[in-house]
């Protein structure tokens, strides 16, 4: 079956968003609602784990907050502080703080020309991925994807398979005609739960996590002045140094 569509993760994926992103939003949440809540690197690493920032609230104060009062209408807390969050975090996006990560901007631009459908499958709000793509792409970037499947509008987050799922069935394609790009184990899972193949780009976060399920592994998507480093390959790449759609075509053959 030939390639049909590219699916692509946001966060880690196209841009580096959770440390120096998210993380710093999150933050400011808190600080914001008197709170003491504070995720430093290391410990948002951890809770990453748990995708969706809601529901990586309800895991930090489970997990690592027994001493903190619950109010009776925690879920409206957690709703309003995940409110606030998604402010600071497009405020953020909007100084131009987070650039997209290598070579991403060249494959989207390939694919659009060469007709490529694309689509974004995301654990993050509609707004997060508006605002990173005006930001860090073009003003009309929302326009460059078909499809875009993001946060609330599936029941359950990655690594269920939901958002992949709801995402092919938007674009009316099998899962064998389309390719997804990820960072993340739950985000491999997702969309190999899904039936997809799967690129994976790593990132400080990820990248001791488990990829076997992958096609590729790559540190980046690279430039050719900024080649790629190939950390697993289900097939040979034959010196092949930036991913373009040649190389897409060919692993979504193999
Ligand atoms: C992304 C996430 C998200 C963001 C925060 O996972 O886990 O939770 O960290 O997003 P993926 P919200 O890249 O696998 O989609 O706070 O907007 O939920
Ligand atoms: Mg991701």
């Amino acid at each position: 079956m030939s390639l049909q569509a590219l699916i692509f993760d946001v966060d880690g994926t196209l841009a580096d968003t959770e440390r120096d992103g998210h993380r710093v939003a999150f933050n400011q949440a808190f600080s914001e609602a008197g709170l003491d809540w504070h995720w430093d690197v290391p410990l948002y690493g951890a809770l990453l784990a748990v995708t969706g920032g809601k529901e990586r609230m309800r895991y930090y104060l489970d997990r690592y907050r027994q001493d903190f009062p619950r109010p009776a209408d925690l879920d409206a807390q957690i709703a309003r502080l995940h409110a606030a969050k998604t402010r600071h975090y497009t405020a953020l996006l909007a100084q131009g703080g987070i650039p997209l990560r290598p070579g991403v901007r060249r494959l989207l631009a390939e694919a659009r020309a060469a007709g490529m459908r694309l689509a974004i499958a995301t654990t993050t709000t509609p707004e997060n991925v508006t605002a990173l793509l005006r930001c860090a792409l073009t003003a009309d970037a929302e326009s460059w994807f078909e499809v875009i499947a993001a946060g609330d509008v599936v029941p359950a987050k990655k690594p269920a398979p939901d958002i992949y799922q709801y995402a092919l069935e938007e674009l009316g394609l099998d899962a064998r005609a389309c390719l997804a790009f990820e960072d993340s184990e739950n985000g491999l899972r997702a969309a190999r739960d899904a039936g997809l193949r799967t690129v994976v780009t790593v990132n400080d976060y990820t990248r001791d996590q488990d990829f076997s399920d992958a096609l590729l592994v790559l540190d980046q998507l690279g430039e050719a002045e900024q080649p790629f480093r190939v950390l697993a390959s289900a097939m040979p790449l034959n010196g092949a140094r930036a991913f373009d759609l040649a190389l897409a075509r060919k692993l979504a053959a193999h």
